[in-house]
């Protein structure tokens, strides 16, 4: 009988496990964006940290690619894809806001729009 009260407290325990782990359930994508360096980087992933259901995110400046980890029960990629525009940044199909765009620093520009010639400048 005592055997058979620890099996059950084990099935509960595995089964409030499980929901622990469906309500923390997170989902990982891959954003194209327009960034040029590592000041682009911070922008971006600054506004991802402060971008609702956003749990963390990871720019890798030489592929352009913002790798975001998010609850798909509090936000969207179309959302997340939203908050890199608003701060001046393409994000795969979605252009980045003209004006959150123009505010950038020069060399946080695509080449074609700097008005100056960063030589030497690492990008
Ligand atoms: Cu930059």
């Amino acid at each position: 009988m005592k055997y058979i009260k620890f099996l059950s407290v084990i099935a509960i325990m595995c089964f409030t496990s499980q929901l622990f782990a469906q309500s923390a359930k997170t989902s990982v994508i891959d954003i194209k964006v327009s960034s040029q360096c590592s000041m682009c980087k911070t922008t971006i992933e600054k506004a991802l940290a402060y971008e609702k259901g956003v749990v963390s995110s990871n720019l890798d400046v030489d592929t352009h690619t913002v790798r975001v980890t998010y609850k798909p029960n509090k936000t969207t990629p179309e959302n997340i894809r939203k908050a890199i525009s608003a701060v001046g940044y393409d994000a795969d199909d979605v252009p980045a806001n003209p004006k959150a765009y123009a505010k950038l620093t020069d060399c946080c520009k695509k080449p074609e729009d700097r008005k100056f010639d960063h030589s030497g400048h690492k990008h």
